[in-house]
This record gives C-alpha cells, structure tokens and sequence, in this order.
C-alpha cells in the first residue's frame, strides 16, 4: 500500500464559484461577485485597475449563480459520499458572514449555512476541509478599504477567523488560511482585492499586501491552536514545476529566481516563520521599498507557522532569458516558453504528471511538513452524448497519471496526506468566468450564461474515481 492509511481522498470547490445565492440570508458582495465572464475577465485579474464603481448588483455576473450549491447542497455532499470520499475541501463566503467585511458581530445566518454543509459532510464521514478565505474578500473591503494593501483587513479577517474557527472547531480539523496566496503575482484582483481605489506602485502593493496576509494567517493559526492544539492549518500555493529552458546556466539561475519569486516566497514566510535570506534581493529585483511593518509582527510570524503545505498542481513551466525566438505557449494563467515534450490543455496549461512527483519531493524536502495536493485536474470542454453519458477518458488520463506520480512521489519518501481533485463538481472557472471550462466528476447542466437545468449527473470519472479511492489508489 503506496498510500498512509488515514489518507483524506475527496474534491475541492471554492463558495464563489458554486454557491450561487449572492444575495441571500444577509451574504453582502464580494470582489467575485463583481467579475464579469469571458475574455475581459483575464485582464481584470490581472490588473490592479478593475473599477468597482459599477453596482455590482445591478448586474447579471456568473458568480452571482453559481451551480446553485446553496440550495442543493445535500444533492452534491450525496453524490461525493457516493464516490466515497474520504474530506470535502470547500471555502467559506466571507462575505455571508461579515457582509461588509467591518462588521463587529458576525452574521448568524451565514454561520448556520456552513453549518449544516458541515453536519452534511459529517453524517457520511466526510472530514470537511475549510479554506477559510478563497479569492472572495467582501467588496465593500476592497472599494472603501483598497484591499489587503490596508492594514485595517488583517483585523477584520481576525474577526472573521476566529468566528469561524470558535464556530466549528469542534467539528473541522483541517484549515487553510488562504486559497493561493501567490497567485497575487498574476491575480491582484482577485486574490488581494487591488482595485482602482488601491492606487500606488502594483508590485509595492502586492508585497505590502502579503505582508498583512502573512500576519493574518499566523493571526488564525494562533486562534486555531488556542482553541484546540490538534487543528491542521495550512497555508495555500499555487506550485508550477519551473524548467530551465536548456543547460545554460544562465537559464538555470533564472530558473532559480522564478522559484524564489513565485512558487516559494509565501510558503517560506508561512512555513519557516521569517522572511528568507533573498527577500531584499527580491525586493531590488522588483523595485520595492521597505514595507510597512508593525513591531510585534516578525515575532508573530515567527510564533505562529503553518502546520502543513497545502498546493495546488495543474502545469508546469519553462524559464528562459536566452532564446528571444522559443516558441511560447498561450497559456490563461501561466503560459510562456513551450516545452516541446508535453501536451498542453485548451487554454495552453501544460500538461506535466511527472512535474507534480518533483513538486512533491521539492516542497518536502524544503519545508520537511506534511503535503496535501488541494488542487488538481483538467479544464476541458465536455460533450454530452445523445444517450446522455459524458465520456471524459481524457480526464481519467490526466488524473490518473498525475495519482501514479504521487504514488512516486510517496516512495520516494515524501509525507502526502490527502488528494483533493479541483472542481469535483462542475463549477465557474476562476479565470474565465465560464461553465465550459469543466472538472469535474459531474455534470452539472448549465451553459456560460449559467442558463440551463442545473441537472446533475455522473460522468464517466466518477465510477472511475469511486473505484481509485475504494481501492487507495492502487487501481488506476
Ligand atoms: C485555481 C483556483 C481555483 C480554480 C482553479 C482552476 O487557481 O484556486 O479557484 O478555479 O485554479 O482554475 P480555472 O477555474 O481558471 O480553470
């Protein structure tokens, strides 16, 4: 048996993009609430320009949907029980709890939701997985507030975190404090709630932003452990295998800074508890002055790390300063120079199995803590037949390899605890705003203009992935 015996087997969604319900039992808006769909969604993220002035409500935004989840959520749990599934990763709305995000008093109706989603996962023996901040700040905090850039959110995420944590402590043993933390290089919108109110040098505001969510993320891992010494809290990365472009060890070294700047500065900061040593070289690199930071803060850092390192793996990437003419890959988040030796998926995510087995070992043997894989798996268009089966062989392959390569991973020593498949069910992409763009094991009936049935049903991953899990992984 490859895998630990207590391995947490599920999926993951994020509230903003399956919930739906924007507007209901107090839940106030959030910066995801405010996205558009299709092609200009990509520049909103990644700009710090995305003007808020609109009234979001007055508008019909895909988010604003979602599949529906808050009315059908004992549909959904029931289907993942089906699978087997031994967690259920999935984010609080922010926003149903403290509408405008500076509230004092947390909103009740907003807890109870996620407390029967709780008791839902629960009653299969679901162990719930709660990201509790995923890429949906209160609006109200980024247009009035400017987003994390103002030191004023790290007490207001306090308040929100220790409602949430005094709530379910009790019931929800893993956490994690952000849903890719890092991604704010490309996505500041969305992940830091930089806005045109923000104003102000980007990449200053993006560091000084981080800087107010690693003390809010040691904040909630004090809170958490106070509460109870055995909760798991985590941090949260997007990982991308980063390739040199040839030998050239001028292409090497600047593989070296890539890995530096993004797949590893907010995990060494929340894992180890201080800045690292290349931080001000990073800072020169990027044109950023000292930040603002409180006495008390590094101590505090320092205090309070994270208990394991949560990631997300969907591509991996190539860095070259060398070869102007390379060929480069037209990729929706990550993209850049192509490897000639993979596959890339519909929106130029290149497809990389064996990238994830070096992530794995790369990440345990930096940090020496536990892992969990909290995202994974294949955007792509699904077709459903006349006879109404979804045949997703493709999606079996990228899944499977990837499970083969984490099955590597554990030989080769790395402490792997759980394997949570992005999109178990059919939501909004992140990046897109679109429904087209699917992952899941099931199918939800609905088109880009979130038009459609709604309808549920099983594609043909999901008998394949009930069996990976009734067999740990060994039949693939
Ligand atoms: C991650 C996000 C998710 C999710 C996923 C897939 O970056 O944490 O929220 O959506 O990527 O991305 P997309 O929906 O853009 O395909």
């Amino acid at each position: 048996m490859t895998f630990r015996q207590d391995f947490l087997w599920g999926g993951a969604t994020a509230a903003n993009q399956l919930e739906g319900a924007f507007d209901v039992a107090g839940k106030g808006l959030s910066v995801a609430d405010a996205m558009p769909g299709g092609k200009s969604r990509m520049q909103i993220l990644g700009s710090d320009t995305f003007d808020l002035s609109i009234d979001a409500d007055k508008y019909v935004y895909p988010n604003h949907k979602g599949i529906d989840h808050y009315h059908r959520f004992k549909e959904d749990i029931a289907l993942f029980a089906e699978m087997g599934f031994k967690c259920y990763r999935f984010s609080i709305a922010w926003s149903r709890i403290f509408p405008m995000g500076d509230e004092t008093k947390a909103n009740e109706a907003g807890l109870a939701f996620y407390e029967q989603v709780i008791d839902e996962c629960l009653k299969y023996g679901i162990e719930p997985v709660i990201t509790i901040s995923h890429y949906e700040m209160p609006l109200n905090l980024a247009k009035a507030y400017g987003g994390w850039k103002n030191r004023e959110i790290v007490g207001f995420y306090e308040n929100f975190a220790k409602a949430v944590l005094t709530r379910f402590h009790t019931k929800v043993k893993y956490w994690m404090t952000f849903n890719e933390i890092n991604s704010a290089i490309a996505l500041p919108a969305l992940s830091q709630g930089m806005v045109a109110t923000t104003g102000g040098d980007q990449q200053q505001n993006i560091f000084q932003a981080w800087h107010h969510q690693f003390v809010a993320s040691s904040l909630a891992v004090k809170i958490g452990h106070e509460l109870n010494p055995d909760l798991q809290i985590g941090c949260m990365i997007i990982y991308a295998t980063t390739y040199s472009y040839d030998s050239n060890p001028v292409n090497q070294v600047a593989t070296m800074l890539q890995n530096q700047a993004f797949n590893y500065f907010c995990a060494d900061v929340q894992v180890r508890g201080e800045y690292p040593a290349y931080t001000q070289k990073l800072f020169k690199e990027k044109g950023v002055s000292p930040l603002a930071i409180e006495d008390g803060d590094l101590a505090l850092l320092k205090a309070y790390p994270v208990d394991y390192v949560g990631f997300s793996y969907y591509m991996s990437a190539v860095q070259n300063v060398t070869d102007k003419a390379a060929d480069t890959v037209d990729g929706n988040i990550l993209g850049g120079v192509k490897n000639p030796f993979l596959e890339a998926s519909d929106w130029g995510w290149q497809i990389d199995p064996t990238g994830l087995r070096i992530a794995l070992n790369d990440l345990h043997g930096r940090y020496q803590v536990p892992l969990f894989i909290v995202e994974n798996g294949l955007g792509a268009y699904d077709k459903v037949e006349a006879d109404g089966t979804i045949n997703d062989d493709y999606r079996i392959d990228y899944l499977a390899k990837h499970i083969q390569a984490m099955s590597d991973a554990v030989e080769d020593g790395v402490d792997l605890m759980g394997y949570t498949p992005w999109g178990c069910i059919d939501l909004v992409s992140a990046s897109t705003g679109e429904m087209s763009k699917r992952y899941g094991f099931i199918y939800v009936d609905l088109n880009d203009n979130i038009e459609g049935t709604g309808n549920r049903s099983k594609k043909k991953s999901f008998e394949w992935y009930k069996k990976v899990i009734a067999t740990k992984g060994e039949d693939l």
